[in-house]
C-alpha cells in the first residue's frame, strides 16, 4: 500500500475572489502530481490566522507556499517573514491599476525577507517554478520539468515554422 502522502505545496489568497486566477498554480502542480492544498488566508481580515499558517507550514510538512492577493498584497510577504520556507507572491489584478499595486506590494521586500513574484497575475509560473523547488532535490521531478520544458521548445518550434513557411 502507499503512503498516504500530505500536501507539499500550500496556495494561499486574500480571498476566494482570488481563485479564478490561482487555481492556474493549482493545476501546474497537478500536472506534475504534486499534492498541495488551497485556502484563503487574508492577511488584512485573518490576521491571526495567517500568521498560524505562516508559523505552522514547514512543520505540517510544506515545502513551498504560493500566495496571491490583490491591492495592498500583504500575504506573501508577511508569510515569509514567519516561515523558512520559500514563498512565492502572486500579483492578482484587481479592477483599478491593472495590477500594479499588488505586483510593487510584493515585490518590493526588504532585504532578508525574500519572496519570489511572478509576472501579475501569472499563477501558472508560480506552480511551475514550486515544482523546480521541489526538483532540486528529487531527480525523478526534476526529469519531468526537463521534459516539460522540451515539450514548450517544440510547441515554440511548431509556431515558428508556421512563420517560416511564408
Ligand atoms: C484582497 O482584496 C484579496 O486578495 C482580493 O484580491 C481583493 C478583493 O477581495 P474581495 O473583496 O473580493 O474579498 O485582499
Amino acid at each position: 500500500m502507499n503512503p498516504v502522502v500530505g500536501p507539499v505545496v500550500g496556495i494561499v489568497m486574500g480571498s476566494d475572489s482570488d481563485w479564478p486566477v490561482m487555481k492556474a498554480a493549482a493545476e501546474a502542480l497537478a500536472e506534475f502530481d504534486i499534492a498541495f492544498e488551497a485556502d484563503v488566508v487574508s492577511a488584512h481580515r485573518m490576521p491571526d490566522e495567517m500568521l498560524t499558517y505562516g508559523r505552522e507550514a514547514a512543520g505540517r510538512g510544506l515545502k513551498a507556499i504560493i500566495a496571491g492577493a490583490g491591492g495592498a498584497a500583504h500575504l506573501p510577504g508577511m508569510l515569509a517573514a514567519v516561515t523558512p520556507l520559500p514563498v512565492i507572491g502572486v500579483p492578482v489584478p484587481l479592477k483599478y491599476l491593472d495590477g500594479m499595486d499588488s505586483l510593487l506590494s510584493i515585490v518590493q521586500m526588504p532585504a532578508g525577507v525574500p519572496v519570489a513574484t511572478v509576472a501579475i497575475g501569472n499563477a501558472r509560473n508560480a506552480g511551475l517554478l514550486a515544482v523546480r523547488i521541489l526538483a532540486a532535490g528529487d531527480d525523478a521531478l526534476q526529469q519531468k520539468m526537463v521534459e516539460f520544458q522540451e515539450s514548450l521548445r517544440t510547441v515554440a518550434h511548431d509556431k515558428g515554422k508556421v512563420v517560416r513557411d511564408q
